[in-house]
């Protein structure tokens, strides 16, 4: 069953799936650029974060914005790649905010990266939380591109990109209570956070198979195809919020974990209810088996 019929199926209906179906199409047009490697080198740009933009950074945004602008109900847009959010269409009714492709860094290794998006309802981010998120709407790219689709109370379902399209490959993914798979971003900060370090040998004695890949997408998209599993993304004293951003990552990334059962933290809170302050605004995050993050965030509780 193709992407469109599905979404029906869902109760996605009217201007809610058009909105999610063009996402979908940019979505396609990435995976285009990102397979056939005709956009590379950098360019000559920064993001609002400071960090050199690839060209792949910057047309992947563009594909994506260009779907969106087409469809009269997305009122506002707000991208890793952009330093303001923008306008699309006064009399829209949703908000859509995204990483147009997150982990661009692996792309001269050949390794997976992702697109991230989320539908929230219309107005400004600024106060929003991920709990309001409509729909999630997540890209993998690696040797095939798949689709994560995650419907507000109506699970999360995935979808492989096809030559007829967004093929409906499995529905309402869950991810089990706990499971020794662990991916754990910002090893770097045990130097300086003994907690994680203690995590790290935790995860180590009791014989967990890590599976970290350094981009986010792959990484949390490895624990919803294999039904367990942990991603942990800390600060430390240096980075007292990590890197990860809330609205572009963390929240979108946690909603999809919550709706197929998972737990999605910062270390203090759930991700879905943590208001966005400002649209840079990093965040600690722990995700992935409910109690596999418990486990996690005790080391942390207790240090
Ligand atoms: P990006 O948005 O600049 O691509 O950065 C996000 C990526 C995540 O996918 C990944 O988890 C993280 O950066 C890894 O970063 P690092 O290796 O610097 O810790
Ligand atoms: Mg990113």
């Amino acid at each position: 069953m193709q992407l469109d019929e599905h979404l029906k199926i869902l109760g996605v209906n009217g201007a809610l799936h058009e909105v999610v179906i063009a996402c979908a199409e940019g979505v396609f047009d990435i995976a285009g650029v990102v397979h056939t490697g005709e956009v590379s080198g950098y360019a000559g740009t920064q993001n609002v974060f400071g960090e050199n933009q690839l060209k792949l950074d910057v047309v992947s945004n563009d594909l994506l914005t260009a779907e969106l602008q087409k469809v009269a109900s997305v009122h506002m847009i707000a991208s890793e790649e952009l330093d303001n959010e923008q306008e699309l269409h006064a009399d829209g009714e949703f908000s859509v905010a995204f990483d147009p492709l997150d982990g661009s860094s692996l792309v001269d290794v050949n390794f997976a990266v992702g697109t991230i998006i989320a539908i929230y309802p219309k107005g400004s981010f600024i106060g929003k939380k991920a709990s309001e998120i409509h729909v999630a709407v997540v890209a993998v790219y690696g040797p095939r591109t798949t689709l994560f689709v995650a419907v507000a109370g109506k699970g999360v379902h995935q979808y492989l990109l096809t030559s007829g399209g967004f093929e409906l490959q499995k529905e309402k993914i869950q991810v089990d209570d706990e499971g020794k798979y662990f991916a754990p971003g910002n090893l770097r900060a045990c130097a300086k956070n003994p907690q994680y370090q203690e995590l790290v040998n935790y995860w180590l004695a009791n014989q967990y198979t890590l599976r970290y890949s350094g981009g986010m997408v792959p990484d949390i998209n490895h624990i919803l195809v294999k039904g367990k599993g942990v991603f942990t993304y800390p600060g430390y004293s240096d980075e007292p919020h990590g890197k990860l951003r809330l609205l572009y990552e963390c929240g979108t990334m946690s909603f999809l974990m919550v709706e197929a059962g998972g737990a999605a933290s910062d270390g203090v809170m759930s991700l879905l209810d943590k208001p966005l302050e400002h649209l840079d605004q990093r965040s600690p995050i722990f995700v992935g088996s409910k109690k596999e993050v418990e486990k996690a965030l005790e080391f942390f509780i207790m240090g």
